[in-house]
């Protein structure tokens, strides 16, 4: 089926649906056979087969459906991939260095891209559907379709060994949208893998969240941790997310193919700059109202102001800043466990591991949540060995009695230089 291109019995149709699209604001359109990604369904079920979706389970629910456009819809006979850039006109990883500030991923910078783009492949789809006299349905991420590598296949660009798909053109920065249709378009030829020997997305990667090239495991991606999953965050993986309270962009970023990528044009989805390094302490003192007022229309809201705070929290206990104790102390009465959970944990770092212990007793007593009770004891111990360790130290470093009275030095604890706990 793949060899529609020779006659290209639609060409006109083809040409006027690019314009079309390109007026829409779309900076690339492609078109692939339904059948064009064969490796799919392999791909996907080994991935959800190694547990790798994390809590993700409708990644699961119709993977048939999902990794072959024809199960999803049998009369479908082209895809028409589209791309719409929105990289930014800075760099996206200059407020990882802000520990007082929060680091929202571009791609939440701005307006919702499903909305943005859902609307415009509406209109594109509707042009399709009066001009080929063709029925045709869109998808930006709104069902089970494998975006992806159906890009790929229509040239789009190439998956790199991040799994995005990279586009010579516009790099990393491409959001993808979709429309099947019954139209006999002509196809594309698609996309080479250009990676090359490269792996700099994989080595940037904060939480090592790559098993092997080419392979996501979301549950350590801090993407998935900030906004797919729902619970307390894996205690190991909160110091690696640094001030990311929303998505990551990391492996992003550094992609070399980048160096090509021009500001994106679609005003609606281009980084906003209220979002771009938004004080800790600003997120922090949103309630629920001022939190849906904040994030109108981005994809922030999608988490709910109380996973959100927990990302926020997480932040903070990671900015090394004992100013912001009473930020993550006004938290510890908040209704959602998930919250109060956070907020101890952030105290905990940010604490010297004796006022922690201090206050611990006072909030312990009336905790009603098995989880937060769990963070108290978890914050309490890592204090113990904290110490532990510390006055082993000591001993190490205790100089021989002569030595003492030759220098006369005053030793200062590792603890206190650092402002943390002892
Ligand atoms: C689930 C999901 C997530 C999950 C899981 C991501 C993942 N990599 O699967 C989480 C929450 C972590 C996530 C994060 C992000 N996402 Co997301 N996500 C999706 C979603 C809904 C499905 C992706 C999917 O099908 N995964 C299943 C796996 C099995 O498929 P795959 O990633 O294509 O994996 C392929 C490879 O593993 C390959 N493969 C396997 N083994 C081997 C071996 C070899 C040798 C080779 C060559 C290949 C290979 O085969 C698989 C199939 O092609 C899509 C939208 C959609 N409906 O497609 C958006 C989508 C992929 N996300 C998108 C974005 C923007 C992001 C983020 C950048 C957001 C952010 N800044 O925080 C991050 C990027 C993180 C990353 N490195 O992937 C965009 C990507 C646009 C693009 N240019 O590619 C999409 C397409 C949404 C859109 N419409 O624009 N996302
Ligand atoms: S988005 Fe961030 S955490 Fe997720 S794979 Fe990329 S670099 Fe790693
Ligand atoms: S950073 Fe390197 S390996 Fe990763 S996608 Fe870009 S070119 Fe490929």
């Amino acid at each position: 089926m793949r060899e529609r291109s020779a006659a290209r019995p639609a060409m006109s149709l083809r040409d006027a649906l690019v314009d079309r699209a390109r007026q829409m604001g779309f900076d690339d359109v492609r078109i692939t056979s339904p059948d064009a990604i064969p490796h799919a369904p392999e791909h996907l079920a080994a991935w959800l087969e190694a547990g790798y979706a994390g809590s993700m389970t409708w990644m699961g629910e119709t993977p048939e459906r999902r990794s072959d456009p024809r199960a999803l819809w049998s009369e479908v006979r082209s895809v028409v991939m589209l791309g719409m850039n929105y990289a930014p006109s800075s760099d996206p990883l200059a407020s990882l260095a802000m520990r007082d500030r929060a680091t929202i991923s571009v791609y939440a910078r701005n307006r919702d891209y499903h909305d943005v783009i859902k609307g415009k492949l509406k209109q594109v789809a509707g042009f399709l559907a009066s001009a080929g006299g063709a029925d045709v349905k869109v998808f930006v991420d709104t069902a089970p379709v494998m975006e992806k590598p159906l890009a790929e296949a229509a040239g789009l660009g190439w998956q790199g060994k991040h799994s995005v798909l990279v586009s010579r053109q516009f790099g990393s920065w491409l959001f993808l949208g979709a429309i099947f249709t019954t139209a006999e378009l002509p196809f594309d030829a698609p996309g080479t893998p250009l990676c090359g020997s490269c792996r700099r997305c994989l080595t940037i990667c904060p939480t090592a969240a790559f098993p092997a090239p080419y392979q996501l495991d979301a549950r350590r991606c801090i993407s998935y941790l900030t906004i797919e999953h729902k619970g307390p965050i894996d205690r190991a993986l909160r110091p690696l997310m640094g001030n990311r309270v929303f998505g990551c962009d990391d492996c992003l970023a550094v992609c070399p193919w980048n160096k090509f990528a021009e500001a994106g044009r679609e005003a609606k989805i281009v980084a906003g700059a209220d979002y771009r390094a938004p004080a800790l302490t600003e997120l922090a003192q949103l309630d629920d109202a001022a939190f849906r007022l904040r994030f109108a229309g981005s994809p922030v809201k999608r988490t709910g102001r109380d996973r959100f705070m927990r990302n926020v929290l997480i932040a903070i206990g990671n900015s090394g800043d004992p100013a912001m104790v009473p930020v993550a102390g006004e938290k510890l009465t908040e209704d959602n466990p998930l919250v109060r959970g956070a907020a101890v944990w952030a105290l905990s770092r940010l604490l010297p591991a004796a006022t922690f212990a201090a206050l611990a007793p006072r909030y312990m007593m009336g905790e009603p949540d098995e989880s937060v009770m769990a963070e108290w004891n978890a914050g309490l111990e890592e204090g113990l060995a904290e110490n532990l360790a510390e006055s082993l130290d000591q001993e190490r470093q205790v100089p021989a009695p002569r030595e003492i009275r030759q220098s006369a030095v005053c030793v200062t604890r590792p603890s206190e230089k650092a402002g943390k706990r002892p």
